[in-house]
């Protein structure tokens, strides 16, 4: 007989500060680097700004009420880091720091533990300006003083802390998730993607010791945006070449949380090519010297690698981006020649910007992690980006989502099944929100938010159908998927 949901499981879902507040420069708040790159994809695609967003700081009563009627036990959502410190270091904005007390507040008198992300692509502009914000080593200083003084003002009520939202991702997709200046574009700077990624496991580990140091029972990881990887045939060429992308794409990252090291075989490929990161002296020591309790995923879609010769005539490139939600627009796929090549799966289905639909895939990587590493695994996103339509009965008929969310949280069972010890399921997204690389017309949420790229409207929240879907699921602790 399959085992229950632990009674202690976590149920919630997920959102991020520029991505759902809004109030973007109110209450003393001054701009993140993300308002100034939401401009920019405003003016260059016509996809909404932060300014508004879901409007989460104007409604955040509203939207606590709504989870605890869905009857989540946990909310994951990170602090803006200029809403605390708006120039980044020294001045506090005292009402910013109530903001997050007041959210926390409410979250605990509804029962619902809060999940905080300290930093989830905001750095303050004020730091982009004065050093280049992530590019300069300056920003462990800061982050951690930034680091310190949150953990400090919210350590009596909150247990779970995750760092740094997504490094791996950062690193793909440097200037949707940092402030890159123009002339770094021309790929011969491409190292700064790994040293910004080093000075973050610098972060990720004072981080990590200052929890363990200021907060009693507190817990804490990284989340990590992570796909299971696999060979586009059985040719072992291609086996070789998943190896080489699971390397440099996720062991990269985790052997950094969980054994404190650089992963050989991907810190060789770097080094081969002049990417590897500048290590300065103590700096293994430190990152050594930290421990993860966890390790949060954000797993939405697995991913395909094929063989790529060192003569196959192509360059090193980036993962690819699909901007018009139009499947099949997908602008290109990671190439590293002589190591691997990503490529489309041809046994998946995808979403309308090419994410593949892979309930398995989610199955096998918490296998694969929790058997490597043997530290308990929490889901801290997963959903799946659709156009969602407001219906002429007022309501939002979302099947697919709900088909796509029973279907992975299906998957995490059975992995928990075979022994994979879970904290936590928190779906992306609560209310829908501002994607990081296309607009609002592109939803995630369990709540509607009534507006569009153009017009903010008023925000107002709307139970989609599979708001009263996952409403069924937890409060059958997650019997109840049909
Ligand atoms: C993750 C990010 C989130 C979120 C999600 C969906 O990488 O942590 O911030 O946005 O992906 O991605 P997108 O918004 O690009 O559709």
């Amino acid at each position: 007989m399959k085992k229950e949901f632990p009674s202690n499981f976590l149920w919630g879902a997920s959102s991020s500060a520029y991505q759902v507040e809004g109030a973007a420069f109110e209450d003393g708040k001054k701009a993140s680097q993300q308002d100034v790159i939401n401009q920019g994809s405003y003016e260059q695609f016509g996809f909404a700004t932060a300014e508004i967003a879901s409007d989460q700081y104007h409604h955040f009563k509203e939207d606590v009420a709504l989870m605890k009627e869905m009857g989540f036990t946990c909310y994951r959502f990170s602090i803006a880091w200029s809403r605390i410190f708006p120039d980044g270091v020294g001045e506090v904005n005292p009402l910013g720091v109530k903001y997050y007390h007041d959210l926390i507040d409410e979250l605990k008198k509804h029962g619902i533990e809060p999940i905080v992300t300290m930093y989830h692509y905001d750095c303050p502009w004020a730091l982009v300006e004065k050093y280049g914000g992530w590019l300069n080593r300056q920003i462990v200083e800061d982050f951690t003083a930034y680091a310190k003084f949150i953990i400090n003002e919210y350590k009596d009520d909150v247990r779970i802390w995750t760092t740094i939202n997504e490094q791996s991702i950062i690193v793909q997709y440097w200037t949707q998730k940092c402030w890159i200046p123009e002339e770094y574009l021309d790929g011969t700077h491409d190292q700064m993607r790994y040293q910004i990624n080093h000075y973050m496991n610098l972060c990720h580990a004072i981080a990590c010791n200052l929890v363990h140091e200021l907060v009693p029972g507190g817990i804490v990881g990284s989340a990590i945006g992570y796909s299971s990887i696999y060979p586009l045939t059985g040719k072992p060429e291609d086996v070789m070449a998943m190896q080489n992308a699971q390397a440099l794409r996720n062991d990269y990252y985790t052997d950094i949380y969980f054994k404190g090291i650089y992963n050989k075989a991907a810190f060789t490929y770097l080094e081969e090519h002049g990417l590897a990161p500048v290590i300065e002296p103590g700096d293994m020591e430190l990152i050594a010297s930290h421990t993860s309790d966890f390790l949060a995923l954000n797993y939405y879609a697995s991913e395909c690698a094929k063989a790529c010769p060192e003569d196959s005539g192509l360059s090193i490139r980036w993962s690819g981006v699909n901007r018009s939600g139009k499947k099949g627009d997908i602008d290109g796929f990671e190439t590293h020649p002589g190591f691997y090549q990503m490529c489309r799966n041809p046994e998946l289905d995808t979403t309308d910007w090419d994410w593949a639909i892979d309930p398995i895939g989610l199955e096998y990587l918490l296998r694969d992690l929790y058997n490597r590493y043997n530290k308990p695994l929490m889901i801290t996103e997963n959903g799946l980006g659709a156009y969602d339509t407001l219906s002429e009965d007022g309501k939002v008929h979302d099947d697919y989502r709900i088909d796509y969310l029973r279907e992975h949280i299906r998957a995490m069972k059975r992995a928990m099944d075979k022994g994979v010890e879970m904290i936590a399921y928190c779906p992306w997204s609560a209310v829908d929100l501002l994607s990081t690389s296309n607009g609002v017309k592109k939803r995630y949420g369990l709540i509607y938010i009534d507006r569009t790229d153009d017009d903010p409207k008023e925000c107002a929240r709307i139970r989609k159908d599979s708001f009263y879907w996952y409403q069924k699921v937890l409060a059958s602790n997650g019997a109840e998927l049909d």
